[in-house]
Order: structure tokens, then sequence, then C-alpha cells
């Protein structure tokens, strides 16, 4: 990872963030991007003090087209050999029957986790094609796997992922590119926080009862992914605790 320039989206927090401080422990250098800016420059400032790390941060909606378009065709020319982008920016909004589901949140959900997804890869896969080489990392969900009551559209959204990250495997094959899809299970971060707009309460419920998989924990297998040799491509990994089997079966010690 010596000197490669690594792009992550959503990288104030969670796993982002953990892929962040992975990937600069390891010697890359990190182009940081969330909505957040001043959450990010604490992380990047952070990561710099510790391991001297080159990095670019930038405000950004990942949903905003013309932005990430700006975004990426003003980067330093030394910057643009992109050799990984993790598409992490997204998660979800509410948990409630389809029939009661807010549309702004599903807007969001649909902006974030799809499109911002789209827009940037849609700019940064041409740069690698361009550099003979290249990875794109999604962090799916177990959610895009098999729907479960209450999160159609967040289910509908990761199974988007999935089949996108599909797709552009099959678009890139005959290019040095390798698309991964990462699908996490539970995952202790502030995901359920955000999923119950502030609730921490009924957050802190989502893992009680098992020892949840942390953000680092998803940051190592990306790393993973990443590091393995160019020939090697980790189409898709689903990812739990041990106590769950699917996204609906767990096992708690109450
Ligand atoms: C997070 C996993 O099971 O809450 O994407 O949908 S789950």
């Amino acid at each position: 990872m010596k000197n490669k320039v690594i792009f992550i989206s959503g990288a104030n927090s969670g796993i982002g963030k953990a892929c962040a401080e992975k990937f600069a422990e390891n010697g890359a250098k990190l182009i940081l991007c969330s909505r957040n800016i001043e959450k990010l420059i604490k992380v990047a400032d952070n990561i710099n003090k510790k391991y001297g790390t080159e990095i670019l941060t930038y405000q950004l909606d990942v949903g905003d087209r013309e932005k990430v378009s700006r975004v990426i065709s003003d980067l330093p020319k030394n910057w643009q050999k992109i050799a990984l982008l993790v598409n992490n920016a997204g998660g979800a909004l509410g948990l409630e029957k389809f029939q009661d589901g807010d549309m702004d949140d599903w807007d969001e959900m649909i902006d974030s986790n799809i499109k911002g997804l789209l827009y940037l890869s849609r700019h940064i896969v041409p740069l690698m094609i361009r550099n003979g080489k290249g990875h794109i990392i999604n962090i799916g969900s177990i959610a895009g796997n098999a729907a479960y009551p209450n999160g159609a559209v967040y289910c509908g959204v990761k199974a988007a992922v999935r089949l996108i990250s599909d797709g552009l495997r099959m678009d890139t094959v005959d290019t040095p590119l390798r698309v991964t899809n990462i699908q996490p299970g539970l995952v202790e971060t502030n995901f359920s926080v955000v999923r119950f707009h502030g609730n921490e309460e009924r957050a802190k419920k989502v893992y009680q009862g098992l020892k949840p998989l942390t953000a680092e924990d998803i940051a190592d297998i990306v790393f993973f992914s990443a590091s393995l040799p160019e020939h090697v491509q980790i189409c898709e990994l689903t990812v739990t605790p041990s106590s769950q089997a699917s996204a609906t079966v767990v096992h708690r010690e109450l």
C-alpha cells in the first residue's frame, strides 16, 4: 500500500474512518470525503499526526452529481492515480412498514447509497482504466441479499449495490480492474443511531445480547481484499458476527 492513493467516501466515522486508519497505518495516501467537514478534518489531523499520512479532505455530499464531478476533475495530477475507491458513504434511514415510510428517508438512502456510488465510480473507473489498474470496493450489506420486514427500501438499495457491483465487474472484465462487494451484517457503529434518527436507546437494542462486528473488523476485510495479489479478485464477501446467520436469524443471550 506504500504511497498508493486510496479514496474513501463517508470517512468521518464508522467503517470509512476505520478504513482510513487501516490504510494510513500501511503507508497509503488518502483522499477522504464526507458531508461533515469538521469531523472529517479532525479524523484526518489525527491520522496525519499518528502516521504522517498525506491526506486530501473534501466536504462532499456524494449524491451531488455536479460537486462529485468537480472534486474528481480538480484533483491534483499526482492524486489522480487512484488505486482503490472505497464506496462507503450511505446507510439506512428508518425501519418501518413500507406503507408508513418517510419518502425523505427514501430519497436520502437512494441518493447516498446508489447515486453517490454511481457518480464517484463513473468518474474514477475511467481514471483507473487509463492507469491500467484499480480496485473498487463497495460497502454493501447482508440486507442486499434478501429483504427483511420494515426494510424494503434499504434492502432494495443494497441489492442495487450488489447488482451494480456485478455489472461493473462484467463491464471491466477486459481491464485489470477488480470489483468487490463487502456485505456486513451487524456492525456496531453509529449506523443504527442514524437509522433511528438519533434514538440511542433504540439503536443500542439492535446489538443487545450479542458481540457485534466492529468498524475495524470490516476495515481489516477491506484491507485484506485490497492487498491480495492483483490477479485475485474477491467478488463478494458476506460477513456477520458468529451469532448471526442472516439478517433475521440472530442469537441473543439476554
Ligand atoms: C446493516 C445490516 O442487518 O441492519 O447493513 O441491515 S442490517
